[in-house]
Formats: structure tokens, C-alpha cells, sequence
């Protein structure tokens, strides 16, 4: 069935890479805003806009009832949800397709499933995706059971929540005597932070890198991988740099991983775009999690692959086929991504305001996904991201110093951005020699390298 209409449920850089899909595809576009975004760059471009509710996001973009009644307003026919807000909310999935619309992302069903880390990882054993060992299951109530799981798996380990995910609610426990209050603590965290105390544990791997695989999946039993993106460069659980491919990753190891996902993808009837989220360590990857949007960091991949995800997703929705076969992927040259917020430097504090003046990078291999213009106002409402910078070479170090060309040229004027922490990592020895481990960057901020 061809999507005529789309609703963005989405605000900034995504809802305007959203928007942008739909109009190079002859898809009319309503936006979705809150009271407060009504100057946002892509409600001024949408063929539609309803303001869906006030500021905070609980009342508008979290608003199912109001989305949906948006929908119906204005006859859109699929929703597309970007990232955040109710990308990954089964309930939201399931009640659109209820109301008689398409969900741009997975089944209901599969959201459910991936929301749950014990049950992700279960299906994705099951699938036959390597795994982190550990519990195979919630952790039981019975402290010598979970004595002689520890024992097994072997210190330290981590006790992870089962609604956490993003890094709430996990522990590490270096030595037996820790070990159940360790649990007990977790557990209570993941009661309040998630309304739920269900727990499991995993060996502690000391020095991973992030290592994510990006897979398209269509509704013909069709599954691509489009390589793998490194999103080692982290503080706090927040990607502050990513790239595409991962430094030091060769072609076999990349067809191996790749064709586990697809493999899995097909096993379980995945729909849309998803990334298979790794722990990669001495050679080898260890899923942790599924997410089942797109992602922030998407860029890198279209720039090395060619292929619009965006648009992928809205093709899968449609019930069409994938545009490429396996065969049809090549890895080309090298991305980089740097995300650009609205927080101080060095504090790292938010720093919404007004922007007085900016200027954007250009040039050979550089591409701004960003909302942002002259005279626009960042609200203190909403995640501090105000754009991303892309860089791409024929290979790292070109891609490496375009994009210290391009943060030398952005100007932003008015608040305070990350850029001068960006400068100064894209200059950094360590980082250039590629493939640091996700502790890098914390430790830099730290002094200690
Ligand atoms: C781990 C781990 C080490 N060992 N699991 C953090 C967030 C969540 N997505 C999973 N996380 C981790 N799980 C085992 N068995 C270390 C982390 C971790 C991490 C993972 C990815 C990116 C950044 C991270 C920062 C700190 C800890």
C-alpha cells in the first residue's frame, strides 16, 4: 500500500531528516509540535502542523490519545516516530496499528519483546546471536542459586535490570561477599527508576568497545546489513562521536557478525530498521541489546553505504521490498559523526537560548543534519542535541581532517555548544589512532591520558 500521508511524532534534526525523506519521496508531511515548537524549522516546512499539547513532552510528544487524534485530523495515513519519545513504546506501536494506521518501525510485538533486555537476549540466543555469558534468565530469589550463578559465570559480574537499558540500573560486583546486596540494590533501583525489580547478570567485561550493527528488514522475508557503526566515544551513556566503519574491523569479521543479525532479522520476522547493539572485546562480539528505531548516528551508515534509511523505513512500512539486496552493499571510505549540543563545555550543563548568529560548515564530504537558524530560540525542554556534523573521506584520516576543517568553520553565537570539546577530540592522538574502548573519552575528561 503506497503511504500518501506521513505524521512526524518527532521534534529537531530527526523530524527534519523525516521530513526531508518524505518530500524527495512525494509523501505530504504533517508535523506534530508542541506549543512551544512552533517555530521549529520543519513545521515551517510541512505541507500540515498540529500542535499536539504544551512543552513538556509528557502532555505532547509522550501524548498517545493526542497523537492518534492527530492522526485522524488530518487523514495521515503512518506515523513515523523518529528517535525517543514513543520510538520504542509497544503500547503506542500497537494502538496506532489499532486505530487503523501504519507504525513506521516493528511490530508491537517485537518492540515488547527488545524492551525487555532478558527477553531480547533470550530470543536472540535463541536466534543464534552470540551472547555476553551469564544468567540466561531473571535472576531467582534464592541467594545460593544466585551464589552458584556468579561462580559460574565467574567475577566480576554485572547485574543488570531487565527494564533498564541505556546504562540505568546495572551493577558490578567484584567478589562473592558483594554479591546479594549488590542484587538487592539493583533490584530496588529497577523497582522505582522502572516499576519493575526484575534482574540478570552478565560477566563484567572491563574493556569493550561499542560496536553496532545496522540491518534492514523487510515483510517478505528479505534482511540486509548495512556494516557496523563504533560508538565507543561515550560519557556518561551519552555518544558523543561516532563513526562508520569501525577502526580495525576487516571484511570477514564484518560478513560474519552482518550475516548473524540477518540470520536472526529473518528467525524472528523483524520489520523495519533496527540495530543489533554488541560488546566487541579480544576479537569477538557479544550482543547486549536491540533497539528497534532509528538511530542518531544513522547518518555514518547512509554516507558509506548510499542508502537512505529513512526512506527504507517508509518502503517497509508500505509493504514494499528492500530497494537492495545483500550483494548490493558496499562499504565505501569512512564517516564520522559529531553531535552537537547546546551545553557548556566544561560543565557540561545545558544551555538552551536564543541563536544569535551561526554559520555552517561545507565543503567536499561534509553534511549538517540540523535544525537550527539565525534567531532561533533552543527551548530548555527537550535533550540538548541541536545538530550533527558529518564528515566523509575515501578513508579515516581524510574524513578525520575535513571534519577538523568543519568544526574550525561552525559558528554558533548566543549559547553555548560542545563544539570546543568536539575541536579538541578530532585533535586528539589517541583517538586518532581509532578503535579506543568505551572508558576512552571519560578518562581524557578526566586527565588521566
Ligand atoms: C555491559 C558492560 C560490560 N559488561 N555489559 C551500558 C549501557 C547498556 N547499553 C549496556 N552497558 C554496558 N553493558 C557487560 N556485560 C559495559 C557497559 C557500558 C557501556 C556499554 C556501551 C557503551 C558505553 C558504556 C559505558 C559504560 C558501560
Amino acid at each position: 500500500m503506497a503511504i500518501d500521508k506521513i505524521l512526524i511524532a518527532n521534534r529537531g534534526e530527526i523530524a527534519l531528516r523525516i521530513l526531508r525523506a518524505c518530500s524527495a519521496m512525494g509523501i505530504r508531511t504533517v508535523a506534530a509540535h508542541s506549543t512551544i515548537d512552533r517555530n521549529l524549522k520543519h513545521v515551517g516546512m510541512a505541507d500540515e502542523t498540529v500542535c499536539i499539547g504544551p512543552a513538556q513532552s509528557t502532555q505532547s510528544y509522550l501524548n498517545i490519545p493526542r497523537i492518534i487524534a492527530a492522526m485522524e485530523l488530518t487523514e495521515a495515513q503512518a506515523v513515523h516516530p523518529g528517535y525517543g519519545f514513543l520510538a520504542e513504546n509497544a503500547d503506542f506501536a500497537e494502538r496506532v496499528e489499532q486505530s487503523g494506521f501504519i507504525f513506521i518501525g516493528p511490530r508491537a510485538e517485537t518492540i515488547r519483546i527488545m524492551g525487555d533486555k532478558v527477553s531480547a537476549i533470550r530470543a536472540m540466543r535463541e536466534a543464534g546471536v552470540p551472547c555476553v555469558p551469564g544468567s540466561d534468565g531473571p535472576l531467582p530469589d534464592d541467594p545460593g542459586r544466585c551464589r552458584a550463578i556468579a561462580d559460574g559465570i565467574g567475577y566480576p559480574v554485572l547485574i543488570k535490570a531487565a527494564a533498564g537499558g541505556g546504562g540505568k540500573g546495572m551493577r558490578v560486583v567484584h567478589e562473592p561477599v558483594k554479591l546479594i546486596e549488590s542484587i538487592q540494590l539493583t533490584r530496588q533501583e529497577a523497582k522505582s527508576a522502572f516499576g519493575d525489580s526484575t534482574v540478570y547478570m552478565e560477566k563484567f567485561l572491563t574493556d569493550p568497545r561499542h560496536i553496532e550493527i545496522q540491518v534492514l528488514s523487510d515483510t517478505h522475508g528479505n534482511a540486509i546489513h548495512l556494516g557496523e557503526r563504533d560508538c565507543s566515544m561515550q560519557r556518561r551513556h551519552q555518544k558523543v562521536i561516532e563513526e562508520a566503519p569501525a577502526p580495525g574491523l576487516t571484511a570477514a569479521q564484518r560478513e560474519h557478525i552482518g550475516r548473524i543479525c540477518t540470520d536472526a532479522c529473518r528467525r524472528i520476522s523483524y520489520r523495519g530498521a533496527g540495530t543489533f547493539e554488541f560488546l566487541y572485546e579480544n576479537d569477538e562480539f557479544y550482543f547486549i541489546e536491540m533497539n528497534t528505531r532509528i538511530q542518531v548516528e544513522h547518518p555514518v551508515t547512509e554516507r558509506i553505504t548510499g542508502v537512505d534509511l529513512i526512506a527504507e523505513q517508509i518502503n517497509i512500512a508500505a509493504g514494499e521490498p528492500l530497494s537492495y539486496r545483500q550483494e548490493d552493499i558496499r562499504i565505501n571510505g569512512h564517516a564520522i559523526e559529531c553531535r552537537i549540543n547546546a551545553e557548556d563545555p566544561q560543565t557540561f550543563m545545558p544551555s538552551p537560548g536564543r541563536i544569535e548568529t551561526m554559520h555552517t560548515p561545507g565543503g567536499p564530504g561534509i553534511r549538517v543534519d540540523s535544525h537550527i537558524y539565525d534567531g532561533y530560540t533552543v527551548p530548555p525542554n527537550y535533550d540538548s542535541m541541536i545538530g550533527k556534523l558529518i564528515a566523509y573521506g575515501k578513508d579515516r584520516d581524510t574524513a578525520l581532517a575535513r571534519m577538523r576543517v568543519a568544526l574550525d568553520e561552525m559558528v554558533i553565537q548566543g549559547i553555548k555548544t560542545n563544539v570546543p570539546l568536539q575541536q579538541r577530540l578530532i585533535r586528539d592522538t589517541g583517538f586518532a589512532v581509532g578503535g579506543q574502548n568505551i572508558h576512552y573519552l571519560e578518562k581524557l575528561l578526566a586527565g588521566d591520558q
